[in-house]
């Protein structure tokens, strides 16, 4: 049998990438009789152009239908549409929770320099890469900070993930149907489809996924604890506190609280951790209304 990617999903044919070439499969019977969707993003073991098996998965979203992702993208800007930092964080919080690399991506930064999201999403942990789809600033970074992955790219709408996309991989002209596709605005279709960026070196293929806004990027209520767990940089100091119950909120003796007056937690940060452990609070205290 045959290893491969699922690329393209579509009214129950999948288009599967494999060493020797792609593949347009038909599935196997049997994961309609066991209730199993193969998505875009599946290993799965090829049976001539039958898709015979799924590999294990090392995670699964059903907003986009997508499956292995390895990194997610979150674009942000200071200009139009400028970013709101809650829906930034609960898109990061989601992440974390969902066990994904995650890296911010400050777009327009020709229009606004965004030197403040740079500095609280370095600081709160995370890898930051600015870039203009316009100048090509920051782009041979952020296409290194992505090779050899699954990436979704996800944002607003008009944050400048196509451009972003676009302009990816016309860096490396080799690959010139993946811009063509691209340019067409296929990737606004309602099917989920991954796109294969021109290799570099490393040999493994590079796929993103471009996700039509964060309306339709999956976020999942999260449980209180689980929010302070998405939240990496409360870590350092959530052991420091003078009540092993703190919810490093109002707490006295809050080594949370503390390192924001310091400034060494981004006081943005802190305001959408609060917020989100206060609808997480409301969700579990209303459960089983
Ligand atoms: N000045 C500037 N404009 C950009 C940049 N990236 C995207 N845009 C513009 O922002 C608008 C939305 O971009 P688009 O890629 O469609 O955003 P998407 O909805 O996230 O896919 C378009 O008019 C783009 O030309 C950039 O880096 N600099
Ligand atoms: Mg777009
Ligand atoms: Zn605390």
């Amino acid at each position: 049998m045959t290893e491969g990617t699922i690329v393209r999903a579509m009214s129950g044919t999948y288009t599967v990438r494999t060493g020797a070439g792609t593949l347009v499969c038909k599935p196997r019977g049997k994961f309609r009789l066991d209730g199993v969707t193969p998505l875009v993003g599946d290993r799965v073991l090829l049976n001539g152009a039958t898709v015979w098996e799924l590999l294990p998965r090392l995670n699964v979203f059903a907003r986009p239908p997508v499956a292995n992702v390895e990194l997610i993208a979150l674009l942000a800007s200071r200009a139009i549409p400028v970013t709101d930092p809650y829906v930034l964080d609960l898109m990061i919080a989601n992440a974390e929770h969902k066990g994904c690399a995650i890296v911010v991506i400050v777009t327009k930064i020709d229009l606004e320099p965004a030197d403040e999201l740079y500095e609280v999403y370095t600081r709160a942990g995370f890898d930051v890469v600015c870039v203009s789809a316009v100048t090509g600033t920051g782009l041979a970074e952020l296409r290194l900070a992505i090779d050899g992955k699954l990436t979704v790219f996800a944002g607003d709408s008009g944050v400048g993930k196509s451009s972003v996309l676009n302009a990816l991989s016309e860096l490396n002209l080799a690959v010139g149907s993946v811009s063509r596709k691209l340019g067409r605005g296929r990737h606004t279709t309602r099917h989920t489809e991954l796109f294969e960026l021109p290799a570099l070196d490393s040999g493994k293929p590079t796929y993103v996924i471009d996700t039509a806004g964060f309306s339709k990027f999956q976020v999942d209520g999260l449980t209180p604890d689980e929010v302070a767990d998405a939240f990496r940089e409360l870590e350092r100091f959530s052991g420091q506190c003078r009540f092993a119950d703190c919810k490093h909120v109002h707490e006295p003796g809050c080594a949370v609280t503390d390192a924001v007056e310091r400034g060494e937690i981004p006081r943005s940060r802190h305001a959408s951790y609060s917020r989100m452990l206060e609808a997480a609070q409301f969700r579990q205290s209303h459960k089983y209304d």
